[in-house]
């Protein structure tokens, strides 16, 4: 890459993430780029992690004893960094879940459960996770409601005239869609999406898995309904994510889980519900994982979500210019806005044999349908291979991303 303009230095920024400083195989350094499925860890998350357990670990908003006050202000305090982070009015509008499958099957399970029937539309895309497809067809089969796609135009985006058509034409409750795509990159124009949604009188749900990590995001200025994210694909442990709400939907919406913390009173003739946000978390929360989720805002922020998105723009456009060289490489989606992914076929190799080529040349990537299948059915291909990108990789991991791949072509040759 000729002289690249990075917002910061990323080999300081590498020295933060231990796991990258290994050798994959003897001699071969890794070359981690499966980073859309999960990201790494920096030092500063693992040590809060490990300090919380050593020295402070306690159940949360149980105990009068002090570690359990300090446990409860370490988790409630980090809700407060999330809230901070994608600029929520409230921090009751925080809902910390296991991820964004648990985020949007809350959703779907609390809201459409109670709202949802006969006659109703819910508005999905063709290029969705299978998290933002299964809730919505599981509840469509007992609640009656139906489901329907946004189809795609040729480059990779949403095709907008028949979104628009469809929210005029149809009783569209509820617009579900993801804002940056794991597959094609595609970045959603969510905040066009949600005023259209708004004026046809529906709700909008943004899967926010694969932008929250990459890119600033606002939900005030989104002006989205509800928005999911998972946090091991931003820095932060495996087990947590969130899930934002408009106070009025979520104070509206009925329990899904019960248990412990969700109540007010409990008798043996019924229950009542707590406060946001404890209403929607049931049981002993994942503790330590908050908590290293609130580390890792602070590190995104730190090194701030601008500079982090301009830096993986870089690397993305260098990556697709020289897959691009590559002769009998196909690499799928042409949008402009578009996020830190390629998924990519190479001719008369399959993408699992090159994962396993790239592998054993140090590269992690992921092959396979990207848990996308609808999206590779309307592609015609069973499988792709996929190269995904985060605020530490470098031009220097490309390169060796194009020499493997030019490698696994001879082998196949
Ligand atoms: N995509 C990938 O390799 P969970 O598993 O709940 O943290 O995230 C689910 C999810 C939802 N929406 C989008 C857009 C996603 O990309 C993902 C996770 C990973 O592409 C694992 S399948």
């Amino acid at each position: 890459m000729t002289d690249p303009i990075f917002p910061y230095d990323i080999a300081t920024v590498r020295a933060d993430f231990p796991v990258l400083h290994q050798e994959h195989h003897p001699g071969t350094p890794l070359v981690f780029l499966d980073n859309a499925a999960s990201s790494q860890k920096p030092a500063a998350v693992i040590d809060a992690m490990s300090t919380y357990y050593r020295q402070s670990h306690a159940n949360v908003h149980r105990g009068i004893h002090k570690l359990s006050e300090e446990a409860t202000a370490a988790y409630e305090g980090a809700r407060k960094k999330v809230q901070r982070f994608i600029h929520a009015a409230s921090p009751r509008e925080i809902i910390f879940t296991r991820g964004t499958t648990e985020s949007i099957n809350l959703v779907a399970q609390t809201w459409g459960r109670a709202t949802l029937g006969p006659g109703d539309v819910v508005l999905a895309t063709v290029m969705e996770h299978h998290a933002n497809i299964v809730p919505w067809q599981m509840l469509a089969q007992e609640k009656g409601f139906s489901l329907q796609y946004v189809p795609l135009l040729p480059d990779g985006t949403l095709n907008l005239e028949v979104y628009r058509r469809w929210l005029h034409e149809l009783p569209v409750k509820l617009v579900t869609v993801m804002h940056g795509s794991n597959v094609l990159g595609t970045v959603n124009p969510v905040a066009h999406m949600a005023r259209l949604a708004h004026e046809a009188g529906a709700l909008i749900l943004v899967d926010g898995a694969q932008s929250v990590p990459h890119m600033p995001v606002d939900v005030q200025a989104l002006d989205c309904d509800f928005l999911a994210f998972s946090g091991h694909k931003m820095a932060a442990p495996t087990g947590v994510g969130v899930l934002y709400g408009k106070r009025a939907l979520l104070e509206a919406m009925p329990p899904w889980m019960g248990g412990g913390d969700m109540i007010s009173r409990v008798t043996l003739a019924g229950s009542t519900w707590n406060e946001l946000p404890y209403k929607f978390e049931a049981g002993t929360p994942a503790i330590a994982e908050v908590i290293g989720l609130g580390v890792a805002v602070d590190y995104l922020s730190a090194l701030g979500m601008e500079n982090i998105h301009r830096q993986e723009q870089l690397i993305t456009r260098y990556a697709l210019e020289r897959l691009s060289e590559i002769p009998g490489v196909t690499v799928y989606g042409q949008a402009e806005q578009r996020g830190a992914v390629a998924a990519f076929t190479v001719d008369g190799i399959h993408a699992h044999d090159v994962a396993q080529m790239l592998d054993a040349d140090g590269i992690a990537v992921r092959a396979g349908h990207h848990c996308a299948m609808p999206l590779h059915d309307l592609l015609s291909l069973p499988a792709t291979a996929r190269a995904s990108f985060y605020l530490y990789n470098t031009p220097a991991e490309v390169d060796a991303l194009v020499t493997a791949l030019y490698r696994a072509k001879q082998a196949f040759a």
